[in-house]
């Protein structure tokens, strides 16, 4: 079982790739004694955790995005029966007993994704660690170089009473939509995000073809990224090519139908106002999802096995199969090569109502079929 906890922030504790395992359950006893079953395995993971089982790559198991969810991921060995649950009117001391069964095993892929309400987007070098640095506690490394930052960081941006929590990304570059400069490993944090802001560095020659090389970046890597509301940062307005080129372009930047702010994340410059504006835009990002209920993740817990449930088939080589959580558990556990578990294993197939779509495929007394990777001759 997993559990997700906000103390952790790291999946760190998983890069070994190590099994994970829980320990045997015990052994019955005389006297009708159960078996103790063996404690559950937890493991903590941060939130934001999304759990794949590497053999269903379509969707995610669970999505753990609050502090506590919780999802099973492999159940354990159901018990095997004692011989006394064997007895019947004309079998008063039966000789055989059932073992227990395997547990699952299943190869999970776990993925964090982090969980901001704000995105810091833009090329690098644009002044985004050094605006979540105005704005938080926060303390990202900030360079006079590109590809300062990377690895997202997470700051919180306290305004007033209310506060919302920004992540500043690694600088995006042409082709990071396809993976160029670790794009992808940066491009699904920003999945999670509401809102984003974009910085533009005003020194440069062309900020507008800036904002829209990383416009389009995020459109060519979908996942609703260029749906996300944004707010543009104009930085660096401290300087003079900054300044004058707020100037030059202020039609160009009107015509984006962006809200902007002129800003100095340096000099602390109308960084303020950007905060109070993108706390605001998220605020109504929020109330819109409320209305609509979209992208509400909701915590997927894997159904319990329907162990009656099964399946007939004819497989490639002719033999007829039955497939089933309770027909291959039995399969696997009885001794089937006596000819008492046999009968009983027969009469509990029957009493599930194979028989009738066995013999819907042609399967009769006295024909091998396959259960569970064993073969029984169906009498
Ligand atoms: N003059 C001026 N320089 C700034 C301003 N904001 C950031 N800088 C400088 O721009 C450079 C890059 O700043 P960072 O905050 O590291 O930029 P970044 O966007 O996080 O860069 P990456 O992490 O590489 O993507 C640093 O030398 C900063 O000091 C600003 O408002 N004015
Ligand atoms: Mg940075």
């Amino acid at each position: 079982m997993l559990v997700a906890s906000a103390r952790l922030s790291t999946l760190e504790a998983f890069r070994d790739g190590r099994v994970r395992e829980a320990g045997p359950g015990g052994k019955g006893g005389g006297n009708q004694k159960r078996g103790a079953s063996a404690d559950d395995l937890v493991l903590t993971v941060p939130v934001g955790t999304v759990v794949w089982n590497e053999a269903q790559p379509d969707s995610p198991l669970a999505d753990l995005t609050v502090d506590g969810a919780t999802v099973i991921v492999a159940r354990g060995g159901r018990g095997g029966w004692g011989n006394l649950r064997f007895t019947s009117p004309t079998r008063q001391a039966p000789i055989f007993a059932q073992r227990g069964a395997e547990a699952q095993r299943r190869h999970i892929r776990l993925e964090l994704k982090l969980l901001a309400d704000v995105g810091l987007v833009g090329l690098p070098n644009a002044g985004k660690s050094t605006l979540l640095t105005s704005w938080s506690h926060a303390r990202p490394k900030i360079g006079a170089y590109p590809f300062t930052t990377l690895q997202p960081e997470l700051g919180v941006v306290n305004l007033g009473y209310d506060s919302f929590v920004a992540a500043d990304m690694p600088g995006l570059i042409e082709g990071a939509s396809a993976g160029v400069g670790l794009g992808h490993e940066f491009l699904k944090h920003i999945e999670r995000t509401r809102v984003l802001v974009h910085v533009l560095d005003m020194t440069r020659d062309a900020p507008l073809e800036d904002f829209a090389l990383i416009n389009h970046e995020l459109a060519e890597f979908g996942h609703g990224l260029a749906e996300k509301p944004q707010i543009l940062a104009l930085n660096k307005i401290d300087t003079p090519d900054g300044e004058a080129q707020v100037e030059l372009l202020r039609e160009g930047i009107d015509a984006l139908g962006v809200r902007w702010f002129a800003i100095s994340a340096a000099a602390q410059m109308g960084t303020r106002e950007l905060a109070e504006a993108t706390l605001e835009l998220l605020r109504r990002s929020q109330d819109e999802d409320r209305r609509t209920a979209a992208r509400v993740v909701p915590v997927l817990t894997p159904e319990p096995a329907r162990r009656n449930r099964f399946e007939v088939e004819t497989g490639r080589d002719g033999v007829v199969e039955l497939d089933g959580p309770t027909p291959n558990w039995l399969a696997q556990t009885l001794n089937l090569e006596q000819l008492e578990p046999r009968l009983e294993f027969l009469a509990r197939l029957r009493r599930m109502g194979v028989e009738r779509v066995l013999k819907r495929h042609g399967v009769a007394p006295g024909d091998m079929i396959r259960v569970g990777g064993v073969m029984v001759r169906w009498e």
